[in-house]
């Protein structure tokens, strides 16, 4: 397992997901004011993405995760997510299995503003990743999956989709 350090990584929420100012009972301190429930995954797909170039001027083709999501108690203003994939084109991936990759624990926007602490309900997580032959083979159907786990440790289900990793440029 490697931990991504190369992601370009986006968060926002959905619009119709905001909430009107006010009237909110906050929790003064201690217990977490919204726990209990994992995050659901509505919608997950694989694409190839715009082309990476890091520190040392190096190019990369890019695979972009989009995950929709949605988390009913609200504290996915926080969010990490574990990725795998394999090339055994079936559909399904082995979740027993550690993560090819994790993403750290990373803050939720929306708006270019950091989502508040139970406000966190839903929303969209781009996640771009390059592609190099450390870890992929090029122009090759792969299954990938991904889990979400909110601030409090709940983690999804695993979703699935299946993609073509991009040509070696
Ligand atoms: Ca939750
Ligand atoms: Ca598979």
């Amino acid at each position: 397992m490697r931990i991504v350090s190369l992601v370009a990584l986006a968060l926002a929420c959905t619009p119709d997901e905001e909430k009107d100012s006010g009237g909110t009972l906050e929790a003064d301190s201690g217990d977490p004011a919204c726990e209990g429930t994992p995050p659901d995954i509505t919608s997950f797909s694989v694409s190839e993405g715009e082309i990476y170039t890091d520190e040392n001027g190096n190019d990369y083709p890019t695979l972009v995760m989009v995950v929709e999501f949605e988390d009913v108690d609200g504290d996915a203003h926080l969010l990490s997510a574990n990725l795998w994939w394999d090339d055994t084109v079936d559909g399904s991936i082995d979740g027993a299995a550690e993560p090819d990759a994790v993403l750290g624990k990373s803050a939720m926007t929306s708006g270019g503003e950091v989502v508040d602490e139970c406000e966190g309900e839903g929303g969209t997580l781009n996640i771009s990743i390059p592609v190099s032959a450390a870890d992929f083979m090029y122009s090759t159907q792969y299954d990938f999956g991904v889990t979400l786990i909110d601030a409090n440790g709940y983690e999804s289900e695993m979703a699935v989709a299946t993609a073509t990793t991009p040509e070696e440029l």
